[in-house]
């Protein structure tokens, strides 16, 4: 049987294998089936002395099928159980080969393993990014992987689920051998020099010392704070080296369902579909051609700027960069040195791909040398005036077809695009500070802007290598919109008698990057007095904060004591708080972690759902996407508007 997503034909004394399953060759249903299949066919046939399995199309199998994950959380598919025919592979009584290229990920690298010998085209991805997903590897990687590469390694790669390169697998012994060119043909040809099949399962484990074990869980619990999979992940694939083959495989099997069927993977796997339906606009019809972009230009050397410049220098596009304050875009170039030169001294670049990305960012002594660019981003100040001003001026000097943009976080697009004889090429591109890191970028779409201008702008965000959501015009867009009543709840909290450290401390073990009154100290609490004064809002407590000097962490003081990055409580602040609350008649309560979740959660799900209402997000997810990739909300709680 030839199920079609699974072909096999001979080649003189080989069998090859094909899976042809678009558009990543995932294990869906039947696939995996009709591998054993062809495997067995090749078994049987006394002409074939070897077999080859090879993934058509741009990669090798990209994983079990996520799709079905949610299926089988709601019993509507049995529990994945890929062991039984992956046993079948492994104990192929012919050698069984697996070319691998593209990405060999999940359940495509242990269906590899299940193989007796794999080569690689040099530019494969080889990992098991389960955790990513909130799980581990389900079919035999936490048992295969040690005994191919040690445990140390194995952990390495199920712990914190990064891949690593074809030449890295090969060193590692997880690859037997690379192929340049026709991979195929590079397959068949180590085929036939094998004499007898070699089962992983068969293979000796190289421990891991203790020490390197315990380096590895301080290391997950660290940077993957409050997600379940990576430290079951540690426990399971240390398991490989006390139990046998079998009782190890039983042993993963049951985390394994345990976490499918738990929250965290839920929430994970929401946002792995939701980083892939943001891009899904409805009023872009799909035979849109995106523009070119082939030279930036920033207008604007301040911290935005600069780092918005490497975004694009790190993706590969030339970048100018000016400023009215020659002495701001002297510190800006300088600035970009020093990161590289950085990157370099910390080995997170080679010394020839620094000077290349360094040598992309150029200096522009006035807007006037921004003729050729295909996009010009303004991020001065974020005073309407002088952005309407520096967009007239844009518009002047930009060729025909060149975008407009603004990285403002809250002013209003069609003012700006009212100043330029082209609103159609006028858009928000709302980078988040770090910009180089953050993977949030809000596309902000004015009245005007055309569907092509909008398409412009998803594509650069690929190739920046961002998550893009697509907002509304309307003031503060998704992410700060929501963000400033998720505030108002926190200072309402201490105004009403909780510790400030002690509201972010119950904000952060839900499991938020950071509390909502530090992430003020980091902007600035003069920042929002000047916006409450020019809008006429009523004051709060941060005012009586700003009038002793605490202005956060720029001056050293805010809500926290800051020394650089560490904040400390100041018993100072709660006597200005208390005083503050006294004199405006705030009777004082105390409050539980949880009250105080459900204060700051309830009102950002509030905003949220008028956000929605309004049309300025396109979906539910867009929203989880844009909390989750820009103002640091745990994956594994799936965003704000997910309700499991
Ligand atoms: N299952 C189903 N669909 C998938 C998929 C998968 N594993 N991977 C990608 N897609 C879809 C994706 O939704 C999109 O669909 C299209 O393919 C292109 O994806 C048993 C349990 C492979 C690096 O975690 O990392 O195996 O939006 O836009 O940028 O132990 O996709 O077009 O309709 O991302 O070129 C483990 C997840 C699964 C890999 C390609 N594997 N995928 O990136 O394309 S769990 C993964 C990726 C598992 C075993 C366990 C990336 C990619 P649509 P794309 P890309």
């Amino acid at each position: 049987m030839m199920s079609n997503a699974v072909t096999w034909k001979r080649d003189l004394d080989v069998l090859v294998v094909t899976i042809d399953n678009p558009p990543v060759n995932a294990l869906s249903p039947g696939v995996l089936e009709g591998i054993v299949e062809g495997v067995e066919a090749g078994v049987a046939d006394e002409e074939v002395r070897a077999v080859v399995v090879i993934g058509a199309g741009k990669t090798f199998i990209a994983g079990a099928d996520i799709r079905e994950f949610p299926k089988i959380m709601a019993g509507e598919r049995p529990m994945l159980s890929l062991n039984p025919l992956l046993e079948r592979i492994e104990n192929a009584a012919k050698p069984v080969v697996m070319a691998l290229h593209g990405t060999a990920l999940g359940g495509g690298l242990e269906t590899a393993m299940a193989g007796h010998y794999r080569v690689a085209a040099s530019s494969t991805q080889l990992g098991q990014p389960e955790v990513k997903l909130g799980l581990i590897p389900g079919a035999g990687g936490t048992q295969r992987l040690p005994r191919l590469v040690g445990v140390e390694r194995a952990l390495e790669l199920c712990v914190f689920g990064n891949p690593v390169t074809a030449k890295e697998a090969v060193d590692w012994g997880l690859v037997d051998a690379l192929v340049d060119g026709d991979l195929l043909a590079g397959a068949v040809a180590y085929a036939r020099t094998l004499q007898a099949p070699r089962r992983t399962r068969d293979l000796t484990i190289e421990s891991a010392p203790e020490e390197a074990i315990e380096m590895i869980r301080e290391e997950a619990r660290r940077r993957m704070r409050g997600q379940a999979a990576p430290l079951s992940a540690l426990e399971v694939v240390c398991a490989a080296d006390i139990f046998d083959f079998d009782e190890g495989l039983a042993f993963e099997a049951r985390i394994f369902e345990s976490l499918l069927k738990g929250p965290q993977a839920k929430a994970m796997i929401h946002v792995f579909f939701g980083e892939r339906e943001v891009v899904k606009l409805p009023f872009v019809p799909k035979e849109t051609r995106p523009r070119e972009i082939r030279r930036a230009a920033i207008v604007g050397a301040g911290t935005m700027g600069r780092g918005i410049a490497l975004c694009f220098a790190n993706a590969g596009v030339p970048v100018q960069i000016t400023d009215a304050a020659p002495a701001a875009l002297g510190a800006a170039l300088d600035w970009v040195k020093h990161h590289y030169e950085h990157a370099v001294k910390h080995k997170r670049l080679p010394a020839e791909e620094a000077a290349r990305r360094a040598g992309r960012i150029t200096g522009a002594r006035a807007l006037t040398e921004f003729g050729e660019a295909d996009l010009i981003i303004e991020a001065v100040s974020e005073d309407p005036e002088v952005k309407r001003g520096v967009f007239a001026e844009m518009d002047r000097v930009a060729r025909p077809g060149c975008l407009l943009a603004s990285n403002t976080s809250t002013l209003d697009i069609d003012a700006l695009a009212g100043a330029t004889g082209r609103p159609g090429d006028v858009l928000g591109l709302h980078f988040f500070s770090p910009a180089s890191v953050m993977r949030l970028l809000e596309v902000v779409r004015g009245a005007e802007t055309s569907p092509e201008v909008i398409a412009t702008a998803m594509e650069l965000a690929r190739r920046l290598r961002k998550v893009a959501v697509v907002a509304g015009n309307k003031f503060g867009f998704i992410g700060n919109r929501m963000f400033a009543p998720y505030r108002e709840a926190a200072i309402r909290c201490v105004q009403e008698g909780a510790l400030p450290w002690v509201v972010d401390q119950a904000i952060e073990n839900y499991g938020l990057a950071m509390g909502p009154l530090a992430v003020g100290d980091l902007a600035g609490l003069d920042i929002g007095r000047a916006i409450r004064k020019e809008a006429g809002m009523p004051e709060t407590v941060e005012d009586a904060l700003c009038e002793t000097g605490r202005l956060g962490q720029k001056n050293g003081r805010g809500w926290y004591h800051w020394e650089g990055n560490r904040r400390s409580a100041d018993p100072g602040v709660e006597q200005v708080v208390r005083a503050w609350s006294e004199k405006q008649g705030i009777a004082q309560r105390t409050f539980t972690a949880r009250e105080i979740v459900d204060r700051c959660l309830g009102a950002l799900r509030a905003e949220g759902r008028k956000v929605l209402e309004e049309g300025v997000a396109l979906r539910a997810v867009d929203i989880d996407i844009v909390y989750v990739h820009g103002y640091g909300y745990p994956a594994w709680r799936g965003g704000p508007m997910f309700d499991g």
